[in-house]
């Protein structure tokens, strides 16, 4: 890997950005200019955005609530979203997740759901505990949880035909990792990153989609053309192997493959680049370490598992990823993670798939999702339970459209 170029103050590389206060609006100089960053609402612990054909928004706030925002404004909850399982912080990592939408949106109003789900009438289990997480577990977690994902149509704000379409399996206590970004493919179908719900080894079992990412027709059924598909000893809907908790991704634009932001341990995040049927090494590999600071092995150590095109110690906590299209920044063919330690969001300039920069915006705010709005400017949630719905645009040209 091509050593990355940091932003430093000093060095002839991107600047870091700060903002000095949290007021609704900020300004900040990024290597574009100025930006703005306005503040278009507030929701309780929001977690995916999506993008309807006509513009309006769609974000999702982990108690379970599903909202529009047109007009400038956020709407009442959409109803009918299912029950999710979800408890507040500390604790939770479950609730109602991401939210994506339909390729055909505009001829059959259907949009994908992700969530977290109780097992019905299950006995709660005791807890093992892992040293492996040292004194980061919750023990007191001991109800059976999985993922889920859901096919519905939105109705004004209403859903109706909702069907689930895949789960997580097998159903396990942990109350993280699930994952559960949703990705549409180039060809329609859905990929869906399964975190491994703190289990470790599942994400090398074959009988298990616990530490994969997905891919699934929009009807939950398997595509033919998947790895495993019809193979005996494995699930058909994998699509990759050996992950942890992949909390954003986006399809590139050129080579429609998919790419993802995985939280490593302690140290490790990484950025990986999806190929079909292969291993990316989880639990066995990581260039983290266990948080009880026992060591895994780093993935230059296994050559027969894919390593990642980048790795992040300390990490950056990736959560919500795209590739940046537009012309409003400079920044077309970027990939544009958002970072919830980090509170900032990351900008990579890439060559192929070799990294050769680096920009962080200090947005002072643990990022929860990114979106490129139609425009170019960007959207952004922030990851709190008084989070905000973020617009960012080159500050100049606020000031001559007004
Ligand atoms: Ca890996
Ligand atoms: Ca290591």
């Amino acid at each position: 890997m091509k050593p990355v170029v940091y932003a430093a103050a000093g060095l002839a590389v991107l600047p870091v950005l700060t903002f000095a206060q949290r007021p609704a609006s900020d300004v900040a100089s990024t290597s574009a200019g100025s930006i703005k960053v306005e503040q278009l609402g507030r929701l309780e612990s929001p977690w995916g955005l999506a993008l309807l054909p006509d513009g309006r928004l769609l974000v999702t706030e982990k108690p379970g609530r599903l909202r529009v925002f047109a007009n400038g404004a956020l709407s009442a909850p959409v109803e009918n979203v299912p029950a999710v399982a979800y408890r507040p912080k500390p604790n939770e990592q479950g609730g109602l997740l991401d939210v994506a939408v339909d390729p055909d949106f505009a001829q059959n109003q259907r949009i994908y759901l992700s969530y977290s789900e109780e097992e019905p009438q299950s006995t709660p289990q005791a807890h093992t505990p892992d040293p492996r997480f040292g004194n980061s577990l919750d023990l007191s977690d001991t109800r059976l949880l999985g993922g889920v994902v859901a096919s519905a149509r939105l109705d004004g704000i209403r859903l109706t035909d909702l069907k689930v379409i895949w789960r997580q399996a097998p159903k396990t206590i942990a109350r993280g990792h699930f994952g559960h970004r949703i990705v549409v493919a180039r060809d329609g179908t859905l990929f869906v990153t399964s975190g491994d719900r703190m289990r470790f080894d599942p994400a090398q079992s074959r009988d298990s989609n616990l530490g994969k990412v997905v891919r699934i027709n929009r009807d939950g059924s398997i595509p033919n053309d998947n790895p495993f598909a019809g193979k005996p000893d494995a699930r058909g809907d994998v699509w990759s192997v050996g992950h942890r908790n992949m909390l954003a991704a986006a399809v590139h634009p050129v080579t429609g493959q998919l790419w993802v932001v995985e939280m490593g341990p302690l140290g490790g995040d990484e950025l990986n680049v999806i190929e079909p049927g292969a291993n990316y090494g989880w639990p066995i590999v990581s260039d983290g370490d266990n948080y009880d600071k026992s060591p895994i092995p780093d993935h230059t150590t296994r050559p027969e598992f894919k390593a990642p095109i980048r790795t992040w110690t300390p990490v950056i906590s990736p959560s919500g990823a795209l590739f940046y299209s537009g012309s409003l920044f400079p920044w077309r063919g970027s990939l544009v993670v958002g970072g919830l330690s980090s509170k900032a969001i990351i900008r990579l300039t890439l060559d192929g798939s070799t990294v050769t920069a680096e920009e962080r915006l200090d947005m002072q705010r643990r990022i929860r999702d990114v979106l490129e709005l139609p425009d170019g400017a960007l959207a952004a949630i922030t990851d709190d339970p008084n989070g905000e719905l973020l617009r960012l645009t080159p500050a100049a040209s606020q000031r001559s459209a007004r």
